[in-house]
């Protein structure tokens, strides 16, 4: 039961944070390198023997050098997450996204640390009419973002070739839980409904509310997160993380109002362009290269996040 150091860039964000919490209860060392664009210092614990914290930004290779120092496995979760801030500011974000993913893969390359566990995007496939989406669906990345999410795949598996790195990356789908922020309207959807449910403010649907999204709860995704940067011999093919089913919008707002005490004031609009009508992920590889099951109904989740908030 070999204890690791663990290099969690992001680790300070929602889903990075989940995934800390995680390591240091099993005993590993952590280093969080984060530079608090989004992510908060009062996501981590305030003294954990085994967590270091290193204020510091991806873009830099000699950060990237410093913090990684010793580690023996690298989770790299920092990005500029938000698709439309990709849109607005694709140099900027391209820094981070791609020229930051590859600080990362020159240091592991420089220091011998062979373990990359990588967070892609569903965004990679775009908007496809298949259903469920596989990995083998013709790629279609529609945007800055996505479009550096792939090219970090390309990257990371020209290393696994050039310099036997042994990478495991993953197309996370819609996750949701605790800590996810949901104070833009790009937010993840269920932050902003639940958030909006308790302030007892209107929520806004786009469009009828039939469109579905596969929401995988945090707490599922950082013990696979976990699996993949602890187990000897990782799968590096690219692996779907979602349930495999779909939630509709007005599905989710039938199960919050189930634990609101007040009526939902919901509001119909337009659709949003560019929206995605159905998705849903084929998770037959993730479910056979990982063991990879649901064991959280999407109700649970949500109650989870709704007692948070
Ligand atoms: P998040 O914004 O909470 O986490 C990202 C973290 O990276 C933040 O703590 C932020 O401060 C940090 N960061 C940003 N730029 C940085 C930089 N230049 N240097 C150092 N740190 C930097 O978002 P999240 O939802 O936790 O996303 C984590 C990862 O998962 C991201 O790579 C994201 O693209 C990916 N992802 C998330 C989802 C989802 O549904 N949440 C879906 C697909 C992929
Ligand atoms: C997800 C990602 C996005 C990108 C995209 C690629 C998140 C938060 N977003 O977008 O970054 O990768 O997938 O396909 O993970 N909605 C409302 N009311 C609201 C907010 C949202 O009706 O107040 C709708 C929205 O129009 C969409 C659905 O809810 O139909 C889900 O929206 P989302 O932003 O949570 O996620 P998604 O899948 O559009």
């Amino acid at each position: 039961n070999d204890k690791l150091k663990i290099l969690v860039t992001g680790g300070a964000g929602f889903i990075g944070s989940h995934l800390v919490d995680l390591l240091l209860s099993q005993n590993h060392q952590v280093v969080v390198l984060d530079n608090f664009s989004t992510g908060k210092l009062d996501n981590l614990p305030s003294a954990d023997r085994g967590l270091s914290i290193v204020n510091g930004d991806i873009r830099y290779s000699d950060t990237v050098e410093q913090a990684a120092t010793g580690c023996d496995a690298i989770v790299h979760l920092a990005a500029v997450a938000s698709v439309q801030a990709s849109v607005e500011d694709p140099c900027g974000t391209h820094q981070v996204n791609l020229v930051g993913t590859l600080n990362l893969l020159e240091v592991a390359k420089k220091q011998g640390i062979k373990r990359f566990v990588y967070a892609s995007s569903a965004a990679v496939y775009g908007d496809t009419n298949e259903l469920p989406v596989s990995e083998a669906t013709q790629l279609n990345p529609l945007t800055p973002y996505a479009a550096d999410k792939l090219a970090g795949e390309y990257y990371i598996d020209f290393y696994r070739r050039q310099y036997h790195l042994k990478p495991v990356i993953f197309r996370f789908f819609n996750i949701f839980g605790p800590r996810q922020d949901p104070s833009s309207p790009y937010s993840g959807v269920i932050s902003i409904f639940l958030q909006r449910a308790q302030a007892n403010q209107p929520i806004t649907v786009f469009g009828d509310g039939e469109q579905t999204r596969d929401f995988v709860y945090v707490a599922e995704l950082v013990r696979l997160l976990e699996q993949a940067v602890t187990t000897t011999e990782p799968a590096a093919m690219p692996m779907n993380v979602g349930n495999g089913k779909q939630t509709s919008l007005n599905q989710l707002l039938a199960a919050i109002q189930d634990f609101s005490s007040h009526p939902l004031d919901i509001r119909y609009s337009n659709p949003r362009s560019g929206d995605i009508r159905y998705s849903c992920a084929d998770n037959q590889r993730v479910r056979e290269q990982m063991g990879f099951h649901n064991q959280y109904p999407i109700a649970d989740g949500l109650k989870r996040t709704w007692e948070w908030m």
